[in-house]
């Protein structure tokens, strides 16, 4: 899925992060480049240049500005690009006020209709709803039967008419609310291409159920073609999004880069296999990430922009260089992080972080209790929280609602984080000059923060368990 662009795009991504200088013509170069790996990867010829277009804006945009790493702006703009010819946002399934939700598949002969009438009953099985499939092709005599076979397999009831497809569809939306099932997806008959009276006939049944979602479902693998067929549907019925199937044996991914900026409705699910569970919604940002081999470390960069007030962040670096950081610069900077969101999602975010420190929650919740305590300090003692004695500590412990177990473990580990940042500071002049150069401002701090919390990078995290007041009670 997407192999061709995506072996391109790494490439160039990789280049272009950490460029401290993009000229003119390096722009123009990349851009080359990126048009060359789309058209290669069969995107509509159009799309490719209102793309390029709109990244070579930023591009020219990057090479003057002092925000960000200028590769890393290109780079973010390719992001961008790309989620926004995905479809931007994923297309949310909502529930009709009055059940059942109906949705109509409509597509080509061999598109995988059935196939995906079948998964997408499936899907909606395991969001706690109870579909009824509709046979209304009664073209193929064997069309019925294999959506009673692909029914049985995921436990979901079949109905169907022998005798007319509209009269079928319109009895089906009766049983299914005879039945109280909420979900109605009615399977239509395809051809080898669009005729008037397939269009008709879909038109028709259309009519009988009023869907409240029409997906088109197009196989991926007949690149432009797809979209083409996308575009003649979209002009009868009033397509909701379209089903891109059999992406597993589309190595270009032409049809799903462009069928959103061709006929404006988005990809709503993807099949990618034969097997029923090969389904899934279909989600722009996480594809572009995908597809650029890079987590999703755009979001990060952007929440990161965001978060950090950039010379807050570069006093609090000088700070931690000279080991004068305090526990309020402490607080100050973890508030900064909460405002990041979760600290498991940002963690998530990160490539090559372990699956078991992403999957472990430090949250909110155990922020809070080191906020309580620092909140319960009185300036001098968090200045110098070596002042910190016993009646101190347990006046604390009882304004933040925490032990006195617990202030004494944030102390001690404050004084070794203050040891290490100094230590940190000496080895580190090479580093206080690249927070000076500003582009890098938020990931560097979000790193420096890692060595001396714990928080950032793989190698200070530790899980909870080395963050000050976190450590096994
Ligand atoms: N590899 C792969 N095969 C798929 C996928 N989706 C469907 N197929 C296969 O494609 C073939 C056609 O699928 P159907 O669901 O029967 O297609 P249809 O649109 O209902 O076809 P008609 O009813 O004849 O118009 C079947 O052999 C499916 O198993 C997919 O995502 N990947
Ligand atoms: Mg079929």
């Amino acid at each position: 899925m997407f192999d061709t662009l995506s072996s391109r795009l790494e490439g160039i991504v990789k280049r272009l992060r950490g460029k401290g200088r993009l000229t003119e013509a390096d722009v123009d170069a990349v851009m080359k480049e990126i048009r060359q790996a789309l058209l290669e990867a069969d995107v509509n010829v159009t799309v490719v240049r209102s793309v390029i277009n709109r990244i070579r804006e930023h591009a020219i945009g990057a090479t003057r500005s002092q925000a960000l790493d200028p590769g890393q702006q290109v780079v973010k703009a390719v992001n961008d690009e790309l989620i926004r010819i995905l479809g931007g946002e994923t297309l949310k399934i909502t529930a009709a006020s009055k059940p059942p939700t109906v949705v109509l598949m409509a597509g080509l002969q061999g598109a995988g209709k059935t196939t995906n009438a079948a998964k997408l009953a499936n899907w909606f099985k395991q969001q706690g709803r109870q579909p009824l499939l509709v046979g209304a092709d009664l073209q193929r005599p064997a069309a019925v039967e294999q959506l009673r076979t692909l029914g049985g397999q995921i436990d979901v009831p079949v109905y169907s008419d022998p005798e007319d497809p509209v009269l079928t569809a319109a009895k089906g939306l009766q049983e299914a609310r005879r039945l109280g099932r909420d979900v109605l997806i009615v399977d239509t008959a395809g051809r080898l291409s669009i005729d008037t009276e397939m269009m008709e006939q879909v038109r028709l049944i259309s009519g009988a159920v009023s869907p409240h979602y029409t997906f088109l479902v197009i196989d991926a693998m007949t690149g432009q073609d797809a979209v083409e067929t996308a575009e003649r549907f979209n002009e009868v019925l009033r397509l909701d999004g379209v089903i891109m199937s059999k992406l597993d044996g589309d190595a270009r991914g032409g049809a799903a880069l462009s069928v959103k900026e061709v006929i404006g409705k988005p990809i709503a699910f993807a099949s990618t296999g034969e097997r029923i569970d090969a389904f899934e919604q279909f989600h722009p940002d996480r594809m572009a990430s995908r597809i650029l081999g890079m987590g999703d470390i755009m979001t990060l960069i952007e929440q990161a922009e965001q978060a950090f007030e950039a010379e807050q962040a570069e006093a609090a670096a000088a700070k931690l260089m000279e080991g004068q950081f305090t526990l309020d610069d402490f607080l100050e900077q973890l508030q900064q992080l909460k405002k990041m969101g979760p600290l498991s999602g940002v963690l998530s975010m990160m490539p090559g972080v372990p699956k078991e420190l992403k999957d472990a929650d430090v949250g909110d919740d155990q922020l809070k209790p080191i906020e309580a305590m620092i909140y319960s300090m009185t300036p001098e003692e968090r200045a110098r929280p070596q002042l910190i004695n016993g009646s101190r500590r347990n006046r604390i412990a009882v304004g933040s609602g925490t032990t006195t177990g617990d202030v004494n473990r944030l102390v001690k580990q404050f004084a070794e984080m203050q040891k290490m940042m100094k230590k940190f500071g000496m080895a580190g002049s090479k580093r206080s000059k690249k927070s000076k150069r500003g582009p890098d401002q938020g990931m560097v701090n979000l790193e420096d923060l890692g060595s001396l919390g714990g928080f950032g990078g793989p190698g200070g995290l530790g899980g909870a368990g080395s963050l000050p007041g976190l450590g096994p009670r």
